[in-house]
């Protein structure tokens, strides 16, 4: 077979290539197809969603159908990050002064990151200061890490239906300390809505990256009365 040389691709190519490579878990050639993207003058946000975004929902659908298992998807989510990598410098803001602080982490019991990475990057690129507490986070971690940093926004990521609920566990530990209405408490991942978001007293469900960070920005400015 012929080597693909990627300057040759059409931009609708070299995407479809991308989302083919994720799938395939191939990190050394995302690396190499995010470049030349940039390279194109694509934005970093647009290769974000346009590749490795949209190479991972179709990983998602085949893993929900039982096409793909858990070491190819841990392959895909590994070549995701090796994507993320090189646009994490560039969505971030460099110099610009820090509009607000934020804390955020993926819920006990959940090890999926790849979405929450995203809002940490995209928040970053906003001009948020982020603290990114990683994964499988207890009640007590996130109290710590508000104790220590006192952020004015909290966010939790959840992937799984079995997770989910522990958010409203995080809330009303900070109830009982008191401080529940000294942040705005936003909550994301794939199996969440507006019906939870409400019911656990967060402050807002947000469906992806970028509405986390317009939701951040009014829901701060409401907080500090400029809006
Ligand atoms: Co998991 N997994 N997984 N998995 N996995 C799902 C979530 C699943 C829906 C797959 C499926 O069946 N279709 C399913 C959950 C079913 C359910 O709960 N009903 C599932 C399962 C079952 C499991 C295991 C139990 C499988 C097993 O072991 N048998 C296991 C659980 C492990 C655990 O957590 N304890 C497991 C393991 C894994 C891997 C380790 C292999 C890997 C994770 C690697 C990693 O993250 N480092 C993995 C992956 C990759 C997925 C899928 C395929 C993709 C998730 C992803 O990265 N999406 C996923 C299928 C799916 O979601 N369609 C699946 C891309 C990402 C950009 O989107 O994470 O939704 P998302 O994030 C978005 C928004 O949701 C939002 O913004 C992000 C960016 O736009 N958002 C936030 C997310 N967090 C936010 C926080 C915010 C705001 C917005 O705060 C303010």
């Amino acid at each position: 077979m012929s080597e693909i040389v990627l300057s040759e691709l059409s931009l609708d190519d070299l995407y479809d290539l991308m989302k083919e490579d994720l799938y395939d878990g191939l990190a050394e050639e995302i690396t190499a197809e995010v470049h030349e993207a940039l390279g194109r003058n694509q934005t970093p946000y647009t290769v974000l969603t346009k590749g490795l975004v949209a190479g991972m929902e179709i990983v998602g659908v085949d893993f929900r159908d039982g096409i793909l298992f858990v070491p190819e998807v841990l392959m895909a989510a590994k070549a995701m990050k090796a994507g993320m990598a090189i646009l994490r410098p560039l969505l971030a803001e460099t110099g610009a002064p820090k509009i607000g602080k934020m804390v955020i982490g993926t819920v006990k019991g959940d090890i999926h990151d790849i979405g929450k990475n995203l809002v940490v990057m995209m928040m970053e690129g906003a001009g948020f200061e982020v603290i990114d507490l990683g994964i499988n986070n207890s009640a007590e971690a996130y109290l710590k890490a508000i104790e220590e940093h006192k952020p004015e926004i909290l966010g939790m990521s959840a992937l799984l239906t079995t997770t989910m609920p522990y958010m409203r566990i995080v809330i009303n530990a900070l109830k009982e300390k008191g401080i529940r209405d000294e942040m705005v408490v936003l909550v994301g991942g794939a199996p969440l809505n507006e019906a939870f978001a409400e019911d656990i007293e967060s402050d807002a469900y947000c469906r992806d990256a970028a509405v986390a960070v317009e939701t951040a920005k009014k829901l701060i400015a409401i907080k500090r009365g400029d809006l």
